[in-house]
């Protein structure tokens, strides 16, 4: 049975005010800065945001009162080789449902917390309360992790339970039938930047430090995970110095790879070009003195750092795999390779280095493309599927 709530609205939009719990990793790339980004939108709206995830996320720095923020404690016990957070996590959600009368609960990344939603959602069902579960497939959770034989029904369960779905990509929506037996219909709602915050400011002091004899600067941002390829952008940027570019690699970011990033460097001599910036907030400074962004990742659903980067007024070259072509478009921001050929990379490196006017107009157009994914308008699509979702579900539920 459906249950009747007092509808609060709005005073800065006038349309329903909603309670929204979010579920999210807290990491500093990827969907944890997706859910966090929007979370802080939507309280901007005027709606209530809570937050659910095991670590504070990192882009939730400024205290803002329509968003709480609540830690998934887990207790230990000399049973549990691996304490179960899913299960921890499912009764904090209860607890959140009942006690701050969550209108929808909207979870990133399918593993596990769509699955915590799923038993939540029972619980409280039993309680006869019901609340929709909207869940936002981001990455490896469909691509890699979720396809392993030991999480794949699972996964695939949940997910098809959930009430809404959303992908961040027309490629993982595809990738998802092509992989999975998932039937739910998935809405594409693609990641969406600042524009405010990611543009071209002036940071001549920044840029003189990096590159002070005038080098271009070639920057990569990532979590140095294999699948970013962090080898292959040094080794981009080594062909870029052999065919005579002045240049400097910035390396934003931080994980597994960085050692072996390293010593990459010194086998190829050129450690005096290459600076390791290690983690970095202040992203958008550096991506502001940029002149080319690489991301030759192997696999990559959507590519927010290219996003940033292009908002930013930055030419991208990227590897022409997953979501990138729809974020990174080949001849008009920059250009995509096939992922093996680290020459055409290379090569487009050099044209973009090399030739002002190419430059100027790629960056031009590179910013106008980040104008689509506009943040006011992607989250208003959220707000819209989630209106979608709680009339569908409540009608369902009744
Ligand atoms: O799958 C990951 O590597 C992590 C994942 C995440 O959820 O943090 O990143 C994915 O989500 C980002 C935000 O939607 C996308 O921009 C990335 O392309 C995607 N990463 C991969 O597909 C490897």
């Amino acid at each position: 049975m459906g249950q009747w709530k007092t509808v609060y609205f709005n005073e800065i939009t006038l349309l329903p005010r909603m309670n929204i719990g979010i579920v999210c990793y807290p990491t500093f790339g990827g969907s944890g800065v997706v859910a966090t980004e929007l979370a802080k939108i939507l309280a901007k709206k005027g709606h209530n945001l809570h937050i659910l995830s095991y670590a504070r996320p990192a882009r939730l720095e400024d205290f803002d009162t329509r968003i709480l923020y609540h830690e998934v404690s887990i207790n230990s016990y000399p049973l549990f080789e691996y304490p179960p957070y899913a299960l921890a996590l499912a009764s904090q959600m209860v607890n959140l449902i009942e006690f701050e009368q969550l209108d929808l609960m909207h979870v990133h990344y399918a593993l596990p917390h769509a699955t915590s939603a799923y038993l939540a959602k029972q619980i409280m069902a039993e309680r006869g309360i019901h609340v929709p579960i909207v869940t936002t497939l981001h990455g490896t959770d469909i691509t890699l992790v979720g396809k392993d034989p030991s999480y794949k029904h699972v996964v695939e369960f949940s997910i098809d339970k959930s009430d809404g779905v959303t992908a961040v990509s027309e490629y993982l929506k595809k990738g998802t039938y092509e992989n999975s037996d998932i039937k739910q219909n998935i809405e594409v709602i693609p990641n969406f930047i600042d524009l405010d915050r990611f543009q071209a400011t002036d940071q001549t002091d920044l840029k003189l430090k990096l590159a002070p004899n005038g080098e271009k600067l070639v920057v990569h941002v990532s979590n140095f995970r294999k699948v970013k390829r962090v080898p292959a952008v040094i080794q981009i940027f080594a062909k870029t110095l052999e065919q005579g570019i002045a240049a400097k690699l910035v390396l934003v970011g931080d994980g597994p790879d960085r050692q072996v990033a390293e010593q990459q460097c010194r086998s190829l001599g050129i450690c005096k070009h290459v600076h390791f910036m290690g983690k970095w907030e202040k992203v958008e400074e550096i991506l502001s003195i940029a002149d080319l962004f690489l991301i030759p990742s192997g696999s990559e659903t959507f590519g927010l750092a290219a996003l940033e980067a292009m908002s930013c007024s930055v030419p991208v070259v990227s590897s022409d795999i997953g979501g990138l072509p729809e974020v990174n478009i080949h001849g008009e921001t920059g250009y995509a390779c096939e992922l093996d050929d680290l020459d055409c990379m290379a090569n487009y490196a050099v044209n973009i280095l090399s030739d002002a006017e190419l430059h100027a107009k790629l960056s031009e157009n590179a910013r106008k493309r980040a104008q689509l994914f506009n943040q006011q308008e992607i989250v208003r699509k959220y707000e819209q599927f989630y209106e979608q979702v709680m009339i569908q579900s409540s009608v369902k539920a009744s």
